[in-house]
This record gives C-alpha cells, sequence and structure tokens, in this order.
C-alpha cells in the first residue's frame, strides 16, 4: 500500500487557505438534549458564521435533510449523508495536499473513540465511511490509514511536525496491538511529516481520551497555544503543567525551539439538571449525568479564510480569551460563538468542522 508520504501528500496547516469546510447537522437525541434542537441551532450559527468566508457543505440524513435546509442560510451547500453523529474534524478526511495540486486524505479507521473498551456508542459503521465518500465526492485520492485514529488527535504545523497526546492515540481501545513505534511511523507517513512531538495527557474529563485539539494547537510555524489553568486543585493545573514542559523541550521538524502562548482554560462548566433530563438515554449510546464536568477549552476553534470561530461559554474567562486569540490571529476578525450546546455533547466548535484546503 503506498502511503500518503511516499506519494508526495502532506498535510497543509489550518490557517494555509481552504476550499471549504464540512460539517455534519446534529440528532441523535441520546446525544443532543431536546431532540437536538438546541444543537441545531449551535451548529448553524457555526456554518453561518464560516460561510461568510468560506463555502460550507453540510452533510445531513434523509430525515432531517429538510428541517437542515430550512435553518441553514442559502450559501450552505447541505448533502445528504448517513453518519452516526456530527464530529466531522474525527469522522471527516484529514485533508492532504499532493503534487502537481492533488487534492488527497486520509480516511481514519474510526472506533467511536474507543470500540467496545469506552466508546461512546455503537455502531459506528455509517461513520466509518464518511471520509472515505467525502473523498469520492471531491474526487480526491483516498489514503486508508492502518490504525484507527481521529482528525481531533492531531494537529500539524504545515511544516513537517505534528502534535499529539499519547493517552489517547497510544490507548489500547484504538489499537490494542500497535507499538508508539507504529503509531509514530502512522503519522509521518498518513500526514507528511518528519516529527511528532508527544503530550502525555488531554484536558481531563474528555471522553476522547484527551484529543490535542482540545488542549494545545499550532497558531503559526513554531507557536503552540496551550489551554492553562492556575488553580492546583483543578486536574488540568498538572496537565497544562506537564504539556508545557514538554512543548518547551521540544524541537520542531524544522529544528525550531517551540513558544508557547497560554490561554486560560474557561470557568469549570458543569451539565445543569435540565440539561441531563433533555437527553434521551440508550442502552448503546452516550451516558451523560447531571452534575458532570464538562471539558470545555477555548482552543477547540476552527481557523476559517479571514476568521476564527471560537466558542464562548457566558463566563468571566471569555474576555481573556478573546483578548489571546486577537492577540494570536492579528490577521483574522475573531468570532466567538456561545459553545456550550456542543460541548454538551463532548466537543466544540473545532471538533465539528473539517478544512479542506485549497490547492
Ligand atoms: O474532540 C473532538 N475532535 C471530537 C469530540 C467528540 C465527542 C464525542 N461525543
Amino acid at each position: 500500500m503506498v502511503t500518503p508520504r511516499a506519494a508526495g501528500f502532506s498535510m497543509p496547516a489550518e490557517w494555509a487557505p481552504h476550499a471549504g469546510c464540512w460539517m455534519i447537522w446534529p440528532e441523535r437525541p441520546d446525544n443532543w438534549r431536546l431532540g437536538a434542537k438546541p444543537a441545531q441551532a449551535a451548529f448553524a450559527a457555526v456554518a453561518a458564521a464560516i460561510a461568510r468566508t468560506e463555502p460550507v457543505t453540510m452533510l445531513v440524513s434523509a430525515v432531517q435533510f429538510a428541517n437542515a435546509r430550512a435553518h441553514l442560510p442559502e450559501a450552505v451547500r447541505v448533502v445528504e449523508m448517513s453518519t452516526n453523529d456530527a464530529w466531522a474534524r474525527d469522522v471527516g478526511p484529514s485533508f492532504l495536499r499532493g503534487p502537481h495540486g492533488a487534492l488527497g486524505g486520509v480516511e481514519w479507521p474510526f472506533n467511536a473513540w474507543g470500540g467496545l473498551q469506552g466508546g461512546l456508542y455503537f455502531p459506528w459503521d455509517k461513520d466509518d465511511q464518511v471520509a472515505g465518500k467525502i473523498l469520492e465526492l471531491e474526487r480526491a485520492r483516498r489514503f486508508r490509514a492502518p490504525y484507527v485514529l481521529e482528525g481531533g488527535a492531531i494537529h500539524v504545523d504545515g511544516e513537517g511536525t505534528a502534535l499529539a497526546v499519547e493517552q489517547c492515540v497510544l490507548n489500547a481501545n484504538r489499537n490494542p496491538h500497535a507499538s508508539r513505534a507504529d503509531m509514530e511511523q502512522m503519522l509521518m507517513d498518513y500526514l507528511g511529516v518528519e516529527r511528532v512531538i508527544w503530550l502525555a495527557c488531554g484536558v481531563p474529563e474528555d471522553e476522547t481520551d484527551g484529543h490535542v485539539d482540545n488542549l494545545a494547537c499550532f497558531v503559526r510555524p513554531g507557536i503552540v497555544l496551550l489551554s492553562w489553568c492556575e488553580n492546583p486543585a483543578d486536574a488540568h493545573y498538572e496537565v497544562s503543567r506537564a504539556a508545557e514542559a514538554r512543548l518547551l523541550a521540544a524541537r520542531d521538524a524544522r529544528g525550531r525551539k517551540l513558544k508557547v502562548a497560554r490561554i486560560p482554560m474557561p470557568t469549570p462548566l458543569f451539565m445543569r439538571d435540565d440539561e441531563a433530563a433533555g437527553i434521551d438515554p440508550t442502552p448503546t449510546g452516550m451516558r451523560r449525568a447531571a452534575g458532570g464536568r464538562l471539558a470545555a477549552s477555548y482552543v477547540n476553534f476552527y481557523i476559517a479564510n479571514g476568521a476564527i470561530i471560537a466558542p464562548s461559554f457566558d463566563v468571566p474567562t471569555d474576555e481573556t480569551a478573546r483578548a489571546v486569540l486577537e492577540s494570536l490571529f492579528s490577521d483574522r476578525e475573531v468570532i466567538m460563538l456561545p459553545g456550550r450546546e456542543i460541548l454538551l455533547g463532548g466537543g466544540d466548535i473545532h471538533c465539528i468542522t473539517q478544512q479542506q484546503p485549497a490547492l
């Protein structure tokens, strides 16, 4: 099997120009409260904001097609596709750029963040097919990876470096028989990078087992933004310090030492009684309980053409987060949209979007 790297493909950084963005319409009532109505409004707001700067495609089930069409701006293309849930970052392809302007993409085998050992739902067969279907629609070259991974488990700087979290990528609930060396080789071969910088753990309570896209991201080559906690009583205090220490000790693929910018973690957020009560429990779906800590992070934003689309949570840290993002992305408008309804489903704006690079 030829790998993307051998074929001359690599994943561009998220800040490189996009041809568009892919999203999936939320619908399953065992993850999204009140029949997914509040989540649909939140996803529609994200789609509308991104559609101001780049084309957006919303994938929608046959049942929800008319409803989604009615709630989305005309500019958003609505396409019918079967899925198990709504996480385009994780089930969509990680798009690649190849020789002579070729478009490619990685299909990561998907097992709902842990399969039958701690995964979030069963079945996940439709989600597993989404990346391949998107690549078919785009006539892009398909590369099926050998090991389970999700798009939210990696970030790249577009210059040969990837970021990943051991707790997630090396978790036995994804690939019980793969070694660290196997996974590192796969990341290099399928993302077209030369170096992987490993962080130990993700944001506590993150049900993905610690996706990097909720913890840290490149904002440009050589600079990583990290979700930071100042409260020693909070589990994220140690996590953020350990991550910073690894980042400061690392060199990227170009031999640069990294700079770390800190963004505060949001004021702690918990699932309310009324929110938990609005979720329809099923034996094979998510378990959500009132009082559970939500794995909130301002790092979970999308870099659109000309704009940053970031979550806000209606808490005091929102304004500091906005100031940090504005200082790091002075060339883009920072748009903060309510992120709580998406967070209740276990992720945020980065997790529900997938950029397709311009060629
Ligand atoms: O972090 C992400 N990329 C996705 C979060 C998925 C949560 C599933 N409930």
